[in-house]
């Protein structure tokens, strides 16, 4: 029998990415408690004497979702997805900063070009995560995660997390155990120290359904889906899910890292944290919505593809669901004009139900430099024209 030689896999995730961005240009909110979210609303202003004056969270009104937070903000349990007003109650005197995705995507590719220039293995995962092969690096492995963080901090002023473990399971679980500027490094044998004692959530893979019904089977770590009873696991989960289960709270993983793939379609979607409703809930839809549109685009320009199909996808609180699409005359990659036709396939769906998930695809795509494609930004009011 021959087995593979055994793989170092990173996974690298920049720190409090969007946060981390706006403390750059605002350097006098460093260490401080720090929310980004609310649209576009809520610039700072320059004052006569050249300092800037910034809005306060407790100054936030509406139904907006926090984007992300600064450590020091998620010291007082804010954190992404949170209403804003919820988080102004805790955090009141948090800086509130508006949202800047032209800012983000540019850091975005500064980081990742940074990265490739020592390591041509990457697997793009979104904004602000990669995946990187280092098997065949011949330097060794604390060596070379400390070289790609400082690579990342040179080119980007920022700092970012790394794991290094024999697969990518893992290697994205550890880059969240020494947050933020960590590094950490695991092998195999470590799985039961370092990983058993964690919440079963922490695998990629658990959504918070899965673990909850785990929850109900007394079955709250890693550690103990990995000692449960396999009969049991499939009864309540099924003979693939269960197989699955076992496998990863053991640590395996074979996925490779996949450095470009063709899609037929490029997807994004989400389900909300309460079922939301078109007209009482406009506000956080139509962030949730220009957001989603927002990452698309991202991933669209990451991937280099422009598509002439919009779909739009969406689930009520029954679990019906419904897709629209759209086809234009020419392909788009630009989220304001993915939001205006997603906008348009949203008004030939019913809203007067609740929603639980929203999703938008674009396919039919092309490569980028065929499409002749061109970015603007993105708008943010359109939900109301819907
Ligand atoms: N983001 C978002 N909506 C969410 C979660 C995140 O728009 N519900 C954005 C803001 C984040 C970025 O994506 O800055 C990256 O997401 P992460 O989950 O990696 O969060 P952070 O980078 O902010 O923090 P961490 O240091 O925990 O990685
Ligand atoms: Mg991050």
């Amino acid at each position: 029998m021959t087995t593979a030689p055994p793989r170092r896999i990173a996974h690298l995730d920049m720190d409090a990415f969007f946060a981390s961005v706006e403390l750059l240009r605002y350097p006098e909110l460093r260490g401080h408690p720090v929310v980004v979210g609310g649209g576009s609303r809520h610039q700072p202003v320059t004052l006569a004497d050249g300092t800037r004056k910034f809005s306060r969270l407790r100054d936030y009104v509406g139904r907006g979702v926090v984007t992300t937070s600064t450590y020091e903000a998620r010291a007082f349990g804010v954190f992404s997805a949170m209403g804003m007003m919820k988080a102004a109650a805790l955090a009141p005197d948090a800086f509130l900063l508006p949202t800047d995705f032209d800012s983000y995507r540019r850091y975005s590719r500064l980081f990742k070009a940074a990265v490739a220039t020592i390591v041509p293995h990457v697997e793009d995962r979104g904004v602000d995560e990669i995946y990187l092969d280092l098997t065949d690096h011949p330097d060794d492995t604390r060596t070379l995660g400390m070289k790609l963080k400082a690579a990342v901090k040179e080119a980007t002023g920022l700092t970012c997390s790394i794991g290094i473990a024999p697969n990518k399971l893992l290697a994205k679980i550890c880059s969240d155990l020494e947050k933020p500027d960590g590094l950490t490094i695991v092998s195999y044998d470590d799985v039961p120290v370092r990983i058993w004692p964690l919440a079963a959530k922490k695998i990629n893979g658990i959504g918070p359904k899965a673990a909850a019904k785990l929850a109900a089977l007394g079955i709250e770590t890693v550690g103990q889906v990995a000692l449960a009873d396999p009969k049991l696991l499939q009864e309540h989960f099924g003979l693939n899910y269960a197989e699955w289960l076992r496998r990863v709270s053991h640590g395996h993983d074979e996925r490779a890292v996949v450095t470009t793939h063709e899609p037929k379609g490029i997807s994004r979607e989400t389900t909300f944290e309460r079922d939301l409703h078109a007209k009482h809930d406009r506000e956080a839809l139509s962030e949730i919505f220009t957001r989603l549109c927002t990452r698309l685009a991202d991933d669209l320009e990451r991937k280099r593809y422009a598509g002439r199909t919009v779909g739009l996808k969406l689930r009520y609180a029954d679990f019906r669901t419904v897709t629209r699409d759209v086809t234009l005359p020419a392909p788009i990659c630009d989220a304001a004009a993915i939001r205006r036709a997603a906008g348009e396939c949203l008004r030939r769906v019913p809203l007067e139900q609740r929603m639980r998930l929203l999703g938008v695809r674009v396919s039919a795509l092309v490569p980028i430099e065929e499409a002749g494609a061109r970015v603007v930004p993105v708008q943010r009011d359109l939900f109301e024209e819907s």
